[in-house]
């Protein structure tokens, strides 16, 4: 099994760990003993979907998070973001807990710490003084949250003497970043560790299996950021939608007669079941109305009293939601699930026609997450519609959305005047906005995964 690769960084010439690497110094006035790395991703197509169980297609980004570390044995924790956004923080490494309901940006390095210490049992961790950079946008839905619980976890298997494989390092990561409240898949964290240089990734869970995609190569994929933050964290936004998920399969399952309790994600019910990702479309029109379920309602189905409903399918922040919406959540994942697997059968049959292929599968998983889903907001779809105008063959919102990136697929020799005409017509009306162009609309290709490296 790969191990996450161990490099050399010369802080002379590459500037930006120079630079770490001076505020490290002048914090602890010591050299760091090494840097951790985790990269941010963008989801070519795949939304909200690793978490009922399907395969998702991202690739990782240049953008990433930076984490310069000295070990010791003080039992203290100490971290420094070179952002003054983010205050320092320091807590006894044997003694703290994550808080849920303010998740302030330590909170995730903390997720990644207490996932590792106990994975890998540590009884006595090392103290560690940490100074954290990051280049990824946040809450922009280009995965900065993961990126920084993934580094956080590295640094403390690297200071710890600990060897995980890649593949250990992402389900472990993909679990404690729960801490935090939001239940997620294992997409970040997959390809954080997973990626590599110069290949976007087919990510398969139970078990993780991820398998290189290549892109057709007369197209570039272009991020650009409507600049609408939502915190996954601080909001129910996600849970809703996952909390969705687990009723409509749980109801999909009492109703075919399976065990209901034991069924958590759709992938599992469509498999109970032995159906196709077309059959299981129309098991949902046949099964669920497209109308909202009250919570009533969703109780006499499964026969269990509200608190029962807590205990086999809700989760801490969606206790008080009255009202899901089933057979469009559930229409979206079967439908996009087929969508990923399409756009993977494309590059790797290339038909003559595949990036036309590829754009519109691009253009349906947009307007699904849109019209079924609920996860995109006005700014992000007036986004998406200008970088169509613009010559994408197809544009969407990527990761989990209510703001953030839309990503689009752009014929390679279209590119500046792509990024041109989408300056002028969105980022170019707002003055706040204009200002910004360069770190929110970009032109990306498939970068590699984690790594530590040492001088
Ligand atoms: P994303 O989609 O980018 O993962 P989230 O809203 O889930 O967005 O998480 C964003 C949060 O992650 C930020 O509010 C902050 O707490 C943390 N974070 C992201 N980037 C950094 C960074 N460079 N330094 C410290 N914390 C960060
Ligand atoms: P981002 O874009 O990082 O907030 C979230 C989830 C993913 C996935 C996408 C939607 C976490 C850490 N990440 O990603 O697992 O569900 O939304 O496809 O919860």
């Amino acid at each position: 099994m790969e191990n996450v690769p161990v490099g050399k960084v010369s802080v002379e010439t590459n500037s930006r760990y120079g630079r770490i690497k001076e505020k490290f110094m002048g914090c602890y006035g010591e050299k760091p003993d090494f840097y951790a790395r985790a990269s941010g991703r963008v989801n070519l197509i795949g939304e909200h979907i690793d978490y009922c169980g399907y395969s998702v297609l991202p690739m990782a980004i240049e953008q990433d998070l930076v984490i310069a570390v000295k070990s010791n044995d003080s039992g203290r924790l100490q971290i420094v973001n070179t952002n003054m956004e983010y205050g320092m923080f320091e807590c006894d490494i044997n003694n703290f807990s994550i808080n849920k309901e303010k998740p302030v940006w330590h909170n995730y390095f903390l997720c990644g710490l207490k996932g590792l210490l106990e994975h890998c049992k540590v009884s006595s961790p090392k103290g560690l003084q940490c100074v954290v950079d990051g280049t990824i946008p946040k809450s922009a839905g280009l995965s900065s949250s993961s990126a920084l619980v993934c580094c956080a976890a590295l640094v403390t298997m690297h200071a710890n003497g600990q060897s995980l494989s890649k593949k250990e390092l992402s389900d472990m990561c993909a679990h404690c970043e729960h801490y935090i409240g939001t239940e997620g898949g294992g997409m970040d964290q997959a390809i954080s560790f997973m990626a590599n240089k110069g290949t976007a990734k087919l990510i398969e869970f139970n078990p993780l299996k991820s398998t290189d995609v290549e892109l057709p190569e007369d197209v570039v994929f272009v991020i650009s950021n409507c600049c609408v933050e939502l915190n996954k964290a601080a909001t129910s936004h996600f849970n809703i939608r996952v909390v969705e998920c687990r009723l409509a399969s749980q109801i999909i399952a009492k109703t075919k007669g399976l065990k209901w309790r034991e069924f958590k994600r759709f992938a599992d019910v469509q498999k109970a079941l032995g159906l196709t990702l077309d059959d299981a479309v129309n098991v949902v029109k046949e099964i669920l109305h497209p109308e909202p379920y009250t919570k009533e309602e969703v109780c006499g189905i499964l026969e269990v009293t509200a608190d029962e409903l807590s205990q086999t399918s809700l989760s801490a922040n969606t206790l008080d939601v009255k009202s899901f919406k089933l057979h469009d959540r559930a229409t979206h994942v079967f439908s996009e699930a087929n969508r990923v697997l399409q756009f993977k059968r494309t590059c790797d049959l290339k038909p003559v026609d595949a990036s036309v292929v590829l754009g519109n599968l691009m253009n349906d998983s947009h307007t699904s997450c849109r019209d079924l889903y609920q996860c995109s907001c006005e700014d992000l779809d007036r986004l998406v519609d200008i970088c169509c105008q613009s010559g994408a063959l197809g544009s969407r919102l990527t990761g989990a959305g209510w703001g953030g990136c839309a990503v689009s697929m752009v014929p390679a020799n279209q590119v500046d005047s792509f990024i041109k005409s989408v300056t002028e017509r969105y980022y170019g009306k707002d003055e706040r906005l204009k200002e910004r162009v360069t770190e929110n609309l970009f032109a990306t290709q498939p970068g590699g995964g984690a790594a530590i490296y040492v001088e």
